[in-house]
């Protein structure tokens, strides 16, 4: 569970980074595994979960569902993942987006019964370093508990955050913050692994969107992950041992 300490942060920012939480080896591992499916193309967006073991089990990561208990509660799901990739000549639409009951009211951030709630929760693994001011993931710290909905800064607005992240560090954020992309400036190109988790009664993709990946999961921790989002007598995850 996450300490005291990154609960404050975590509230008073929307967002949290924890470092060096993927070894350089899976980093090499997951970056050649996407390399070879994507030959010469470079999508900006690009799914990767059925590629190989090792992404699942980044989904099953004991350490990130140890954080995100936290965060989402004992009943989370997976909600959908993605990649996101850019160079400096990709063309980007800036943007600044989300924030606390956008989409519907699912983007939801509140305090009851001592513990937070929450709705979509984004968990991103950058595969490639971003140095400061490189662009990319951008968001407006604090915007989760925001009391004024119909403003939203310009994304080079001085309220903007553009986080420096290495390959191997873990960032979560709420979708309740105000966030979005910049344009990528380095040289160096960036890639990144989102996955996105739910409350157990919520989705926020189709509900189905899953079971695809279904065949592919290797243990019960995993299947229980990948479960459409529903209430009645469904099952706490099973919480892994942390190494
Ligand atoms: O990392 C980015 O560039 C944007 C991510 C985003 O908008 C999202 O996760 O909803």
């Amino acid at each position: 569970m996450m300490t005291e300490e990154e609960i404050f942060e975590f509230d008073l920012n929307g967002l949290i980074i924890y470092r060096d939480l993927i070894p350089p080896e899976d980093i090499s591992k997951m970056n050649s595994l996407i390399n070879a499916d994507q030959g010469n193309e470079f999508p900006q967006s690009f799914s990767f979960l059925h590629l190989d073991p090792i992404f699942m089990n980044l989904m099953a990561n004991p350490k990130t569902l140890d954080v995100i208990r936290s965060i989402i509660g004992d009943w989370m799901r997976l909600d959908h993942t993605y990649g996101l990739q850019m160079k400096h000549d990709s063309e980007v639409r800036e943007n600044l987006h989300g924030g606390l009951r956008a989409d519907q009211g699912e983007h939801q951030y509140q305090w009851a019964h001592n513990r937070m709630w929450n709705g979509l929760i984004v968990v991103m693994y950058p595969l490639e370093d971003v140095k400061p001011d490189d662009g990319g993931f951008i968001s407006v710290l604090g915007s989760h508990k925001s009391n004024v909905n119909n403003y939203t800064p310009a994304v080079d607005s001085h309220l903007v955050h553009n986080p420096s992240l290495n390959a191997g560090d873990m960032l979560i954020f709420t979708e309740a913050l105000v966030h979005g992309t910049r344009a990528w400036k380095s040289q160096s190109k960036r890639r990144a692994l989102l996955y996105k988790y739910s409350p157990g009664y919520s989705a926020w993709g189709p509900s189905d969107s899953l079971s695809p990946f279904l065949e592919l999961a290797q243990n019960d921790l995993q299947r229980d992950l990948l479960r459409p989002p529903f209430v009645g007598n469904r099952s706490p995850i099973n919480f892994p041992e942390i190494s």
